[in-house]
């Protein structure tokens, strides 16, 4: 048999990397970063590598299961699709659309299927109880940019080769690789930027990996972002640093921001974030002086209650220094395909709106189209019109990966059907009583539809299956299509192409009317996923047009790129990119304002004496990686990391056991010390507890970790976003 060499983009994380798989037959001979890539030239990471034991692993589902006494059973695909239809459409027809839920959860965000074809399986539910992710994570940063400027996706990325300085909040890139901001290979680019004269500062409780690699490392008070971020904007007007540059004359509001800023003096802030007020000026003067700089925050300072106060601060900054939209500022990528803020009239919209709709129990307002995923288990729970009783998951485990995980796996186990999209039996899809598996990453084509939006550089990369899918077995998107049509009670069993010509068909004679024929000609014989990129690529920014821009992009050209084709250096996008109604940057939404009293209110709040942060670690995903063997292999993952002073007092030693424990539940953890972590702040990660009856996760099992979710209160948002407040949570801790 002969030996092949596929080009793959990684799905695993935001940083996109291609890869170099090497084959034989239906084996992986190897994986390593693909050198040729013109985006991530080379790089990879341990998850990159265990492509391989994840699409060799045996617990993979690769077959539906039905729960049958209790037991799943494998089934066929039309068994499977018939316990649903005989189940699930009942619901639906007697208890009305908002009685079935649905949750999609992280791995979609890198599956071009679930993403592109999810809204076709919500729109035919029709309920108003759609769940994700996204309030678990970056929901405050895309509330703050669609205030700011007209649309949720257009989020600003640091140009770092050009900057010479960045000061990075609450994100640990060395190791997460990038979040809001697709950067394969952090290190090398920080390098880089250093040996160039660049200055990195990092503003964490921990002095994480990203710190030990930069210049300055602040210790901050978990969930104090607020204060100082208000200490630095109150300082740029007190000492008359606002300069607008570029962006004067596209900025609205400036003089009630000022005014609502007043009250918020760096020495009025130094105790909520324990960052003294010189600290904070210098940090404000550092990027006022700084011709080529920027602030880039993520998940640290949005899993916190002022999230999106958070979220808009740093925009603010960025923009009150002249480095938004500035060259080695922050900038806004232009996707190639698939980006709102590339269509439509350029510099003017209709700008976002939010709480078209409430959650019924706590009455939390829907953001981008879907509620918070912490009021999941009371919507279930909560008897009354509109209670929910079905559910479908998709490629989301809220068990671990929520907060309160242990009344979620409760409030699931009381509906009275849940199917999952999933490709594992693990701690939330055990609960479902049909599992509808996908493909390995390596039977799948690739196109980024999320993440170039989001990239250092601006490019267009596309990759084939390495291996032909296994017979029979349907693709993630034609199963959502199946069970659209199921849904809305049509035939589900004929062709799925067909199901596919019509909806494409229909979408496109909303966006285009007379030309949708034409169009639609244009792009056959293309189908599914592959059909709506060429036509995303072809009317995009660079695209062909249909051919009244010949030299311009089509998925021909992109698939005939051997390793991506490179689109330059992010360049200057305002006014064009804004859709405000105003046709301005809104600097001053009038819904953040309305947060800021209770600011004031948290900054009376006594501080914890132990509180308790995330972390992330280079050897695992989220929930779901700790079965793969390259990633399992190795020290103990899932530890407490405690400063030596505090286990000292805490009487905790290195390999030890503690128990850690809040008012919603408790841990036993091993224990860690490290001097990197804040003195009062904890760290453990999250996405562990494999050890949950029923869940067929043989190697993680073996060392299954404790579920940090299990502490967290599902109760604590931000609520302007729905964002579940992780992070700085009070916590006692006693060795065991
Ligand atoms: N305490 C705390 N909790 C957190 C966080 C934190 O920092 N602290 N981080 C949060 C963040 S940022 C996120 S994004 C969420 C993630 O939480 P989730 O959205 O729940 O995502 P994962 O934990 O990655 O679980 C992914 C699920 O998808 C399945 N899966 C994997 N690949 C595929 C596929 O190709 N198809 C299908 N159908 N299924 C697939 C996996 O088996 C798993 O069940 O966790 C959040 N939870
Ligand atoms: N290896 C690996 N990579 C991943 C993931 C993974 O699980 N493992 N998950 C992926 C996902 S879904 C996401 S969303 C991204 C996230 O990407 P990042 O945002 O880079 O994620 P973290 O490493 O969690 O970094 C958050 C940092 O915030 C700090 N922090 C905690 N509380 C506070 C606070 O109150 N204030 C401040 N200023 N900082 C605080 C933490 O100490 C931590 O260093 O990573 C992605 N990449
Ligand atoms: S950094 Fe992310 S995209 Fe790159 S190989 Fe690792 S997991 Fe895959
Ligand atoms: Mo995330």
């Amino acid at each position: 048999m002969s030996q092949q060499s596929h080009y793959r983009i990684c799905p695993l994380c935001e940083a996109c990397c291609g890869l170099e798989i090497r084959s034989e037959g239906q084996r992986v001979l190897s994986i390593r970063g693909a050198e040729n890539d013109v985006f991530s030239t080379g790089f990879i990471c341990p998850k990159g590598i265990s492509l391989k034991d994840l699409h060799e692993d045996p617990d993979r589902l690769r077959q539906p299961l039905i729960k049958r006494a209790g037991k799943f059973v494998p089934a066929s695909w039309d068994e499977a699709f018939e316990e649903v239809e005989r189940r699930l459409l009942p619901i639906l027809r007697e208890q009305g659309p908002d009685a079935v839920a649905a949750c999609i959860g992280n791995p979609a965000a890198h599956k071009i299927g679930l993403l592109a074809y999810f809204p076709k399986l919500a729109r035919a539910l029709g309920t108003r109880n759609i769940f994700s992710a996204s309030t678990l994570d970056q929901m405050p940063k895309q509330l703050s940019s669609g205030l700011m400027y007209g649309h949720w996706l257009s989020i600003a990325v640091p140009d770092l080769p050009r900057s010479d300085l960045l000061i990075i909040l609450g994100a640990n890139p060395l190791v997460s690789n990038g979040s809001l901001w697709t950067v394969p290979d952090y290190r090398g680019k920080a390098r880089a930027m250093r040996e160039r004269g660049g200055r990195i500062i990092v503003i964490d409780p921990r002095k994480t990996e990203t710190a030990h690699a930069a210049d300055e490392h602040l210790p901050i008070r978990p969930g104090g972002d607020v204060f100082l971020l208000l200490g630095m904007v109150h300082t740029l007007f007190d000492e008359g640093l606002v300069r607008l540059k570029h962006l004067a004359g596209h900025v609205k509001g400036l003089e009630t921001l000022r005014e609502a800023v007043l009250a918020y003096p760096p020495e009025r802030m130094a105790s909520g974030c324990a960052i003294p007020a010189e600290t904070q000026r210098r940090l404000a003067r550092e990027l006022a002086a700084t011709e080529r700089a920027s602030l880039y925050a993520r998940i640290g300072s949005c899993t916190q209650r002022f999230g999106t106060l958070n979220s808009w601060l740093v925009d603010v900054i960025n923009i009150l220094t002249g480095h938004l939209d500035a060259i080695g500022g922050a900038m806004f990528p232009k996707a190639a395909a698939f980006a709102a803020n590339t269509q439509g009239r350029p510099g003017v919209g209709k700008g976002i709106s939010t709480g078209r709709r409430r959650s019924r129990v706590s009455q939390a307002p829907e953001v981008f189209g879907e509620l918070p995923i912490s009021c999941l288990a009371e919507e279930i729970e909560t008897p009354g019109p509109g209670q929910v009783r079905a559910l479908i998951a998709i490629a989301s485990n809220p068990v671990l990966s929520a907060p309160n995980g242990p009344r979620i796996a409760r409030a699931l186990d009381s509906l009275d059907f849940m199917l999952s999209l999933d490709i594992y039996l693990n701690e939330t899809s055990r609960h479902a009583d049909v599992i509808l598996p996908g493909l390995s990453p390596l039977e799948e084509l690739h196109y980024d539809l999320a993440f170039p939006q989001l990239s250092w550089r601006n490019q267009a990369r596309y990759s084939g299956p390495v291996f032909d899918k296994p017979a029979g077995q349907p693709e993630e998107w034609q199963t959502l299509l199946r069970l659209a049509a199921l849904l809305e009670g049509r035939d589900w069993r004929g062709d799925v192409n067909a199901l596919d010509d019509e909806a494409i068909a229909s979408d496109l004679q909303v966006r285009m009317a007379e030309q949708a024929g034409a169009v639609l000609a244009a792009l056959a014989p293309l189908r599914g996923p592959e059909r709506l990129l060429d036509l995303a690529l072809r009317s995009g920014p660079y695209g062909d047009q249909f051919g009244r821009r010949p030299e311009g992009l089509n998925l021909a050209k992109v698939k005939a790129a051997a390793a991506g084709i490179d689109l330059g250096e992010l360049q200057p996008r305002i006014p064009e990119l804004l859709r405000t109604p105003s046709g301005q940057i809104e600097l001053a939404p009038q819904q953040l304002l309305d947060d800021l009293p209770a600011v004031d209110a948290a900054l009376a709040l006594p501080l914890p004496a132990m509180s308790l942060i995330g972390r992330r670690d280079m050897r695992s995903g989220n929930s779901w990686m700790h079965n793969l063997p390259v990633l399992a292999k190795g020290p103990v993952r899932c530890t407490l990391l405690v400063h030596p002073d505090d286990a000292a007092g805490l009487g905790l030693r290195e390999g030890g056991r503690a128990c850690v424990s809040t008012a919603q539940g408790e841990l036993s953890v091993e224990v860690g010390l490290s001097a990197d972590l804040m003195r009062g702040v904890l760290s453990l990660p999250h996405g562990w507890g494999h050890d949950l009856p029923g869940v067929q996760l043989a190697l993680a099992r073996q060392r299954p970790g404790a579920n940090l979710n299990a502490l967290l209160d599902d109760r604590a948002r931000d609520p302007l976003s729905g964002n579940s407040v992780l992070s700085g949570v009070a916590v006692s801790v006693r060795p065991l």
